[in-house]
């Protein structure tokens, strides 16, 4: 069984994201600590927002198959410092979250993620109106 790894900047959608692939009802809940379930690590955005923390993520990634990266899409910055893929030694796929809202930019998120090294094609999608959820689902399925 492969567990996954979800990173991202403080609100990017980890959370929400789990909540509804594991098909819980998507409530906000700010997470405060690494948080294991069965299929997934879902830690607190602050771990890659404060360098001093990136080794938590490393060591998190050991126990699992692959990272999913999000990008919020109506973020004007990033927190994925440029080629940061490559510190993992797992395979690592790039998420842009939040594109029902009208300031998203998904030409932005793109570049963010480029930056962060993480090869295309991303995951375009947003929980709100389960836009692009479906090909998550797939993957998933593929893993566990
Ligand atoms: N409009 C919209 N809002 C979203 C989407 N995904 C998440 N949100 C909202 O964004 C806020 C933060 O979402 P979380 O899933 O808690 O974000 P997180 O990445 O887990 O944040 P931390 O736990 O703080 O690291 C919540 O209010 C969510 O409802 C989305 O696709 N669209
Ligand atoms: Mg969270």
């Amino acid at each position: 069984m492969g567990r996954i790894l979800l990173i991202g900047g403080i609100g990017a959608g980890k959370t929400s994201l789990k909540q509804m692939l594991m098909n819980e009802q998507v409530s906000y809940k700010k997470t405060q600590m690494l948080d294991f379930s069965h299929t997934f690590i879902d830690c607190p955005g602050e771990y890659l927002e404060i360098p001093r923390f990136y080794h938590v993520l490393i060591d998190a990634s050991h126990q699992v198959s692959e990272i999913w990266a999000l990008q919020d899409a109506t973020k004007q910055r990033t927190f994925y410092p440029p080629k940061f893929s490559k510190v993992f030694r797992k395979p690592i796929i790039g998420i842009i979250t939040k594109v029902d809202l009208p300031k998203a930019n998904i030409q932005q998120a793109t570049s963010f993620l480029n930056y962060a090294g993480i090869e295309e094609p991303y995951y375009i999608m947003s929980v709100r109106n389960e836009e692009g959820v479906a090909p998550l689902r797939l993957r998933l399925s593929t893993l566990c």
